[in-house]
């Protein structure tokens, strides 16, 4: 039974109005607790905010400002993912002796069953939607929910004591968690992304390994053994709970480990034949790392290796991570809009295999995009910048010497750059190395847009 705090006699400050304030607040007001909601988005109108649900419709709506006086209100806040936890109105909210927590943290609350969670800076989307895949296939009731773009909260209503969650979760998510215990959790990968949220490495990596703080002595983290940040906090992380890598580039005697073609698992130096990555549809030794770890997650939660292996065979890659969406005139057209910091877009252009035309560009998040130029590796024949980030990238490629960039206003005018650039046999691939915000409202909609424009293109 989790710990359900007394919330029914208190008041709560919901803060974000996107699909975690909403999801929520019907949480909320379906248990008959009161709260109000805040959004410090000045433009939003209240009857905007009240017409997102029907549970909003007699709550007070705070908009812009939080009063100060209001503060005392309130004995818990629930924050949406993407409000920084240091505003100065949430260190107000603090001093005032208010709760703080995150939506996650709501959502365990109130949640059943049980919970496989996995973070890291790349692949989490694609390992979740796999692990959530594999346990479907052994057990009735699985929710796949997070930071995948399904809230917690909004599925923790429908969830028994069967049900198996398998969540995707953030580092903002995790900055606000206090007794979320997943019974496995994963880290795949932690490499600089959202420094202009966490200020610095040592704040994300903490954040990042919140997945397991409330987890007990019986329960395990899957961790990446070629991550020196990761394998150092596996070995302290050892004292207290079960720990099982997985590693790319070595053979465990305990983990997952991909050797040649082949990947692994074992057990006190007991190899056993997981499957070859040659019948799997996702690419790439990122991808293997995936596998390795929705399969260490399975296999932790006692599904049998067997049920596993039929998932793997026919898994195909998720919307936005390396998508292949059309060909046009002897040009195929990719869709890694998922590519948000340098590292994952690293991934987008390593497996192409043909000349290649990238879309790069978009929010700052104070990212460093030596890494990801040199990943070009001779094969992009143009660079098209978009967005707050075009010119520091083009700074970035002339002192790497690398002159084949130019810059386009819009996402549309980029594909059409593409389209004049690309012959047959060559790649057009859309792996901005930034996040989406600024010009689009989330790299899913930054996706379906390149999506539409690239099957509009003239035949
Ligand atoms: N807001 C404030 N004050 C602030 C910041 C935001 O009031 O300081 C308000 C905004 O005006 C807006 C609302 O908060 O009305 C938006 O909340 P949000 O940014 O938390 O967005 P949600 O729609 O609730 O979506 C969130 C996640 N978004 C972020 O973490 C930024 C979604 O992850 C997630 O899918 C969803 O919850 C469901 O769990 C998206 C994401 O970009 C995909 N994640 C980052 C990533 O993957 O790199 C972490």
């Amino acid at each position: 039974m989790r710990i359900q705090m007394d919330l029914k006699n208190q008041k709560v400050l919901v803060v974000g109005t996107g699909l975690s304030g909403i999801a929520a607040a019907e949480l909320l007001a379906a248990n008959g607790i009161a709260f109000d909601i805040f959004d410090g988005n000045e433009k939003l109108t209240e009857e905007e905010v009240r017409a997102k649900s029907e549970a909003l419709k007699a709550c007070p709506v705070i908009l812009g400002s939080l009063p100060e006086d209001r503060m005392d209100d309130y004995s818990y806040v629930i924050l949406s993912p993407g409000v920084p936890t240091d505003l100065p109105m949430v260190d107000a909210l603090r001093t005032h002796g208010v709760k703080i927590w995150g939506e996650i943290e709501l959502a365990y609350a109130f949640s059943k069953g049980d919970v496989l969670a996995i973070t890291g800076t790349n692949g989490k989307t694609t390992t979740t939607a796999l692990t959530g895949e594999i346990l479907r296939n052994y057990v009735a009731d699985v929710q796949v929910v997070g930071n995948i773009g399904i809230p917690y909260t909004r599925m923790a209503p429908a969830m028994t004591d069967d049900t198996v969650t398998v969540a995707e979760i953030s580092s903002f998510q995790l900055e606000t968690v206090e007794h979320f215990a997943p019974k496995v959790s994963a880290i795949l990968n932690i490499t600089p992304d959202h420094l202009n949220r966490h200020h610095t490495m040592e704040n994300y990596i903490a954040a990042k390994e919140r997945i397991t703080e409330g987890q007990q002595a019986d329960q395990v983290c899957v961790l990446n053994y070629e991550d020196a940040v990761l394998r150092a906090f596996g070995e302290e992380l050892k004292k207290r709970m079960h720990v099982l890598y997985f590693s790319s580039a070595r053979q465990l005697d305990d983990g997952l480990y991909l050797q040649g073609e082949e990947i692994f698992v074992s057990k006190a130096g007991n190899a056993t034949l997981v499957c070859n990555v040659n019948e799997l549809h996702l690419l790439g030794r990122h991808n293997y790392e995936n596998v390795m770890a929705a399969t260490g997650i399975a296999l932790s939660y006692g599904v049998p290796l067997a049920k596993i292996k039929e998932v793997l065979v026919r898994f195909t890659a998720v919307e936005h991570r390396i998508e292949y969406v059309a060909e046009v005139e002897g040009v195929k057209y990719y869709n890694d809009s998922k590519g948000t910091n340098p590292d994952a877009a690293i991934q987008g252009i390593r497996a192409m295999n043909r000349p290649t035309c990238l879309i790069g560009g978009g929010y700052d998040k104070q990212s460093d995009y030596e890494e990801w130029i040199e990943a070009f590796d001779g094969k992009v024949k143009k660079l098209v910048l978009i967005g707050a980030t075009a010119q520091k990238i083009a700074d970035t490629c002339e002192r790497m010497g690398f002159k084949d960039y130019v810059f386009a206003d819009s996402l549309q005018e980029a594909v059409d750059i593409c389209y004049e650039t690309a012959v047959g046999g060559d790649a057009v691939l859309l792996s901005p190395a930034c996040a989406s915000w600024g010009m689009f409202d989330n790299y899913e909609q930054r996706g379906c847009m390149f999506k539409d424009m690239v099957r509009n293109l003239k035949k």
